[in-house]
């Protein structure tokens, strides 16, 4: 480590999106010159986007809040604030509240960047627990929830994920998912663009369903122009179709250890291919054609993503992608969806394998809307509810954690609104944005050279078993504060201890002494240990904080004969650990030991709520349906600040069929009126074919110009906040979770 000016070259993964490049960067001093693809790194060997090539600019954005700030509710205006001077800002205010209104009166929102950042991914559990608050929110209601319900309920843990192992398969059927744009979710492979036209270049073959005709259905053989919202009818219609021809067949590795198969073709009856072509806008014998493909190809792997769980079928689209997986012959084989093994370990590795307690959801319900929670948290579209409704565990205060939820959430005026009516709020954030402004303090985290990084969740569901670790490249400087002390100090707050910096040290210490405990009485490496020696040996030469817990987990983890945090310090292109390898049955934590193709809970929303869609969709025009889109130099609500990224042509506009245009009246370049019975917004329209007859599309992430936004750069650019539109109504049941695509709207010219 070094604090000159010298010239250095440092590697550290990519923490803005799943894809996890790693980057070689020039760096003088604390100065980012350069950022190029590591071509010496075992998983993207070279590969970087635009966004990971501007993260210099990121880091030096001036607009970028440096210093811990307080805002004079009587004024409005901000003063940058020593630490101890926030901290016990916070105390004097949080303490109080929770004393005089409960637990409860504290909301939690957890932001994406939570998932790509080591110091959120390891304490912000520590932080909720220690408010004891009901009121959990984050970005999965509004993203994977459902696929973690889904597989929850299939295969017993939230992470068992099947991911599509793409440098294999022989047929890949995408559907929802752009990864020409958004490189990848729910599926961490660098360089995912080449890993597809490597499938083409190898003989195999690519189906995008996607209402719009998306750079990543350009690249593939074929795009079904499906209609928003209705996968889980053309899926079910796949799954219709191998049943009535005898192709449904697991395989024999999965024959044994498989249930629910005749209740799944009991439910898939009545969807063939005919019943749904209407709803779905897919010609039938276009779905048959696809069932058969999918059961003849070598192998092939169905993988659907954001335009499949942000719906009000979120679940049971996400069930229905793993249903043919299954009755193809796919899952948990070479070439089809398959599990990872990550080297941190999770809920689906260590302990007895093949049988387990499998989920539970609606341990409780929120407060007004009656919802249940799911895994820890309400749905975020019930956070207005909770804030603006009067009574017994009102929420008053709110810390958000790297989230935007007023423009990642829906009906952000409403949201809006809310924030601006709690009594107090704490952000940890980069940026005074739509959401932070309403905060009364703002602590900002480290620089990312200033912090370890190593990404947990992402690396169980990558495309192959990957180890990597990127230590501080430069120390902390005098003005910063480590974000994994502030969680901490925050949780000290919370519990009681005060806002001095000591107490820091003594809830790690706590944290810690927990997990040894737990690892020293159950089997693995540690079992049987004496637990004060296993602290003494994590904690040699002064290591804590979240490498600390990290290096526990990797020392029990299932590949702990061969890693440790040291040892992935000393490989800074990280350690590949392989492909992916079949892992049924051991993989499995159900209570039955099965696959569960029909969990109660799925098999009771399609009886009950599904013919609904097919009934609608087939016999009413549906009028407009809106759905979103990712553009590649954009990061969700927060990489707009950049001009690197946002020059050009402007990106937040409506996209709208010709037909559709020449109907309305609309013309390209001129501004349209959108609504729907959120809200209307008015925004540039752009007329290409590139999208479905009777479809319109918005990015979100967009509309900077607010009051109070501290985006020089975005205003500029500012765009327009999709989420005016979407519904706090529309949710999809089963896992909470917002449908932010398939929303009727009305669009008109604006004369
Ligand atoms: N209509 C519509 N809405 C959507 C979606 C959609 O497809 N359509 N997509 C949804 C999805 S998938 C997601 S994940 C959500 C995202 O929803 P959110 O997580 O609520 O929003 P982000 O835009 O990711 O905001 C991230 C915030 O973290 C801050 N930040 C960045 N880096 C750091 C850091 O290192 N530390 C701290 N403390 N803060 C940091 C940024 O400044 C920003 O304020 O949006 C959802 N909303
Ligand atoms: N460049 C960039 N990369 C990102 C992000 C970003 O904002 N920008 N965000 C990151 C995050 S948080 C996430 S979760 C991932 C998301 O990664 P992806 O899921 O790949 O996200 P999108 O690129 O939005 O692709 C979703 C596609 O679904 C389509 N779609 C909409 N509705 C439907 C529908 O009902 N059915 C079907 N079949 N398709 C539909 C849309 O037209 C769109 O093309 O991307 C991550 N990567
Ligand atoms: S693809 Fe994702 S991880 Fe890779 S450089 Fe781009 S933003 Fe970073
Ligand atoms: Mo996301």
């Amino acid at each position: 480590m070094s604090h000159d000016d010298d010239v250095r070259t440092v590697h550290r993964i990519c923490p803005l999106c799943e894809a996890t490049c790693n980057l070689e960067l020039r760096i003088k001093g604390r100065t980012i010159e350069l950022a190029r693809g590591d071509r010496d790194d075992v998983y993207s060997h070279g590969y970087i986007c635009p966004k990971g090539s501007a993260i210099g600019h990121l880091e030096s954005d001036p607009d970028r809040i440096r210093a811990p700030r307080i805002r004079d509710r009587a004024t409005n205006t901000w003063r940058d604030v020593e630490w101890d001077e926030a901290f016990a800002y916070i105390d004097a205010h949080l303490t109080p509240l929770l004393e005089r209104s409960g637990r409860d009166s504290v909301a939690i929102y957890a932001g994406n960047p939570c998932a790509h950042n080591l110091a959120p991914q390891v304490y912000n559990r520590v932080l909720i627990q220690s408010v004891r608050t009901k009121n959990v929110f984050s970005a999965s209601t509004v993203d994977q929830m459902p696929k973690q319900v889904s597989a929850g309920y299939m295969f017993g843990a939230a992470l068992s994920i099947p991911i599509p192992d793409v440098d294999h398969t022989d047929y890949l059927l995408i559907l929802g998912a752009n990864p020409f744009a958004s490189n990848g979710s729910l599926m961490t492979a660098p360089d995912i663009p080449g890993r597809l036209r490597a499938i083409r270049n190898r003989g195999g073959k690519i189906v995008v369903v996607d209402p719009r005709r998306s750079k990543t259905a350009t690249e593939a053989d074929e795009w079904l122009a499906i209609v928003p919202g209705t996968d889980t009818l053309f899926l079910l219609a796949i799954a219709n179709v191998l049943f009535a021809e005898g192709l449904a067949d697991p395989g024999d590795h999965l024959r044994d250890h498989v249930s629910g198969l005749d209740t799944v073709e009991s439910l898939v009856a009545p969807y063939s291919p005919d019943a749904v072509a209407r709803a779905c806008g897919i010609d039938a014998s276009t779905i048959y054609r696809i069932a058969r493909e999918l059961a003849a190809a070598p192998s092939a792997a169905v993988y659907g993503r954001i335009g499949t769980t942000t719906t009000e079928y979120g679940t049971l689209a996400s069930w229905a992608v793993d249903v043919v997986n299954v009755l193809t012959g796919n899952l948990d084989r070479r070439g089809g969806a398959m599990f990872n093994l990550p080297a941190i370990g999770g809920g689906n590795s260590g302990g007895a394998g093949g049988v387990g307690r499998g989920i539970k959801v609606g341990r409780r319900v929120s407060r007004v809307a009656n919802l249940p929670e799911v895994f820890g948290e309400f749905p975020a579209a019930t956070l207005p509810d909770e804030i603006e409704t009067p009574g017994e565990g009102q929420v008053r205060a709110l810390i958000t954690i790297a989230g935007n939820p007023v423009l990642s959430n829906p009906d952000a005026t409403r949201l809006d609104r809310a924030f601006a009516s709690l009594d107090f709020m704490v952000s940890l954030d980069i940026y005074c944005n739509e959401t932070t402004r309403h905060a009364d303090v703002i602590l900002p985290p480290e620089g990312l050279l200033a912090r370890g990084h190593i990404d947990l969740a992402l690396r169980s569901l990558g495309i192959r078993n990957v180890a990597h670790y990127s230590p501080p490249a430069v120390e902390l400087e005098a003005h910063e504060y480590a974000e994994w002390r502030t969680l901490l100090r925050l949780a000290a707050i919370m519990q009681g201890l005060g806002s001095s910096d000591d107490a820091v040290d003594t809830v790690d210490d706590f944290v810690l002494r927990g997990l040894v405990e737990r690892a020293v009485g159950r089997p693995g490496p540690f079992e049987g240990r004496d637990a004060d020696a296993v602290v003494a040996e994590l904690s040699a030469g002064g290591r804590r904080g979240p490498e600390r817990v990290v290096d526990l987990m990797l020392r029990t983890g299932p590949y702990a004969d061969q890693l440790n945090l040291d040892a992935l310090i000393e490989h800074p292109h990280g350690i590949d650990l392989g492909p992916l390898q079949p892992r049924v049955p051991d993989v499995l934590r159900t209570p039955s030991g099965t696959i569960e193709l029909a969990p109660e809970p799925i098999v009771a929303d399609v009886r009950d709520r599904l013919p609904e869609l097919l009934d609608e969709r087939s016999h009413s025009d549906a009028g407009l349906l809106l759905v979103g889109r990712r553009d590649l130099r954009s990061n969700n609500s927060w990489m707009h600040n950049l001009r690197v990224l946002v020059k050009g042509k402007p990106r937040c506009t409506l996209h709208i069929h010709p037909d559709d245009a020449q109907r309305l009246g609309l013309a390209d370049g001129k501004l349209a009126r959108i609504a729907s019975t959120s809200g209307s917004l008015d925004v540039p329209v752009e007329v290409t074919d590139a999208i479905r007859v009777g479809v319109v599309s918005i990015p979100h992430g967009w509309g900077h110009d607010g009051p109070g936004v501290e985006l020089s750069i975005a205003r500029e650019h500012a765009g327009v906040n999709s989420n005016v539109l979407t519904r706090p109504d529309l949710l999809d049941p089963l896992s909470g979770t917002s449908a932010l695509n398939a929303i009727p709207v009305e669009v008109a010219a604006i004369s």
